[in-house]
């Protein structure tokens, strides 16, 4: 791809509507706009840039032009965007004429690509603007938002700096090392090590709450056929959207929706009813209820109080063997309306709750028919930590710049090992240059065609 001609491309959606405007960025973009439209007064080509000209294109439209000078623009070349009505046979029209006044049409991307190649944003910040693009809740559009500013950049900057430090202690040691100078302080260079490694673990793990926060929070609803989960579904959302009958086994797939709660996206997950059964259709559904249990940030575990304890535990017992210790449990007593009297008081049965209790906790009872205590389940979800309230400092939310954490604590561990059995400096200062090249990759200090192509093409035209 060249990166010296001229490109053009729509930067609204297509269809009809108020206005549409085209990009246009490149060399000698103005003077295509100027072989195009007929300004009212001067050209494009003269204008300062940050100029909003009015001008005719003859036949076909009214248009405003906004026009950019190098380097204040969002390529960082000459750029103009031109507003037209929102016809999409004169965004049509006018994208030929451009492209016979010396423009082709970008590539997917390209205008943010222009934009990193001449250093008005690096690669975290342009990954940022397809984020922000995407962003759907207020949690997410506010990770993609820091990230598009460069507040996202700055730690990493700041960690692969102090990487560099670290690389200079050794270097020096290697500088001197005919001499056999022992070397600039080992303790200070493990003590800078630690600190390194403890950060890029923060990091490495911001990314669960990153992800989950930026692709919707999974959220399984799990529990004994019949317990009422895709009540609770429907209550959640209210809105009839799963099946519901006092039929045990009547949901068989997984049905999923989302929502926003507090400025998060969730994806509620409703499941079939988890139970031995010998029905082949039924078993299929309860793997995949197993699947997404596993795979959930957050479970809501439903048992049922119309239920006997002993059948509560045993469901207890299957959810609480899947969870592992990442995952946020809420254990929920449905059907609260019509509980029968108190089973504490049948011989036998305190036994059976006591242990029931000692694996769920609290639970918290709610009745998704009525919707009594769904309030209280609204707070528990929005406690479990995905609402960013006080989070402070970089969350990953890409899976690019995961890995990248990944192999720099690899490379880390190493270094760490390697001071630890005193090897020489030589064996610790190639890791090390290892772990920064790997952070530099993260905001693009060193890249390759194909990795700026993977990211850029999934931007859309225009952008
Ligand atoms: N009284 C009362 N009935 C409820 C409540 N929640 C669900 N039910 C009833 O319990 C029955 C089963 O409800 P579902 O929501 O279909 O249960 P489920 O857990 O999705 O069942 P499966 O899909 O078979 O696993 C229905 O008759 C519901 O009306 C509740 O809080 N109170
Ligand atoms: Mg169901």
């Amino acid at each position: 791809m060249r990166f010296d001609d001229n490109i053009c491309a729509p930067a609204s959606p297509a269809g009809s509507g108020a206005i549409s405007v085209v990009r246009v960025s490149g060399p000698t973009a103005l003077d295509s706009v100027d072989k195009l439209v007929n300004f009212r007064r001067g050209t494009a080509a003269e204008s300062k840039g940050f100029e909003v000209k009015f001008g005719v294109v003859p036949g076909l439209d009214d248009v405003l032009v906004s026009v950019y000078r190098a380097p204040h623009s969002y390529t960082g070349e000459d750029a103009a965007e031109i507003g037209c009505h929102a016809s999409p046979y004169i965004v049509s029209v006018i994208m030929q004429r451009l492209q016979r006044a010396g423009c082709r049409i970008a590539e997917p991307g390209e205008f943010t690509r222009r934009a990193f190649l001449n250093g008005k944003m690096d690669l975290a910040q342009a990954e940022g603007v397809a984020d922000l693009i995407a962003a759907d809740s207020q949690a997410s559009h506010r990770l993609a938002f820091a990230q598009m500013k460069g507040g996202y950049s700055k730690e990493f900057r700041e960690l692969r700096a102090q990487l560099v430090e670290l690389a200079s202690l050794v270097e020096l040691e290697l500088d001197f090392s005919e001499v056999e100078v022992e070397f600039a302080d080992r303790e200070k260079l493990a003590s800078l090590l630690e600190q390194a490694r403890g950060r890029v673990e923060s990091l490495k793990a911001s990314y669960s709450v990153g992800n989950a926060v930026k692709n919707g929070v999974p959220v399984a609803i799990v529990g004994a056929p019949n317990s009422g989960k895709s009540t609770l579904l429907n209550a959640l959302l209210r809105e009839d959207r799963a099946i519901v009958s006092d039929i045990p086994g009547t949901t068989r797939d997984t049905v999923e929706e989302t929502m926003v709660l507090d400025g998060v996206r969730y994806r509620f997950i409703d499941t079939a009813g988890l139970r031995e059964s010998d029905d082949t259709v039924e078993r299929l559904g309860i793997e995949r209820s197993l699947g997404k249990l596993r795979s959930a940030c957050i479970i809501l575990a439903v048992l049922d109080a119309t239920g006997t304890p002993l059948e509560n535990l045993e469901s207890a017992r299957t959810i609480s063997s899947e969870l592992s210790p990442d995952q946020k449990v809420i254990w929920i007593l449905n059907k609260c309306d019509i509980a029968p009297r108190d089973p504490a008081m049948v011989p036998g049965i305190p036994e059976l709750i006591r242990d029931l209790q000692s694996i769920t906790g609290d639970t918290l009872r709610l009745s998704a028919l009525t919707g009594s205590g769904l309030e209280d389940l609204q707070e528990a979800i929005e406690d479990c930590g995905f609402g960013l309230g006080s989070a402070e400092g970089a969350i990953v939310t890409s899976a690019r710049h995961y890995s990248a954490l990944c192999e720099a604590a690899d490379d880390l561990a190493r270094v760490s090992e390697a001071l630890d059995n005193q090897l020489s400096g030589d064996l610790l200062a190639e890791d090390l240059r290892a772990a920064i090249s790997t952070l530099g990759s993260i905001f693009g200090e060193i890249t390759t065609d194909e990795l700026l192509g993977e990211i850029f093409s999934k931007f859309c035209i225009g952008k």
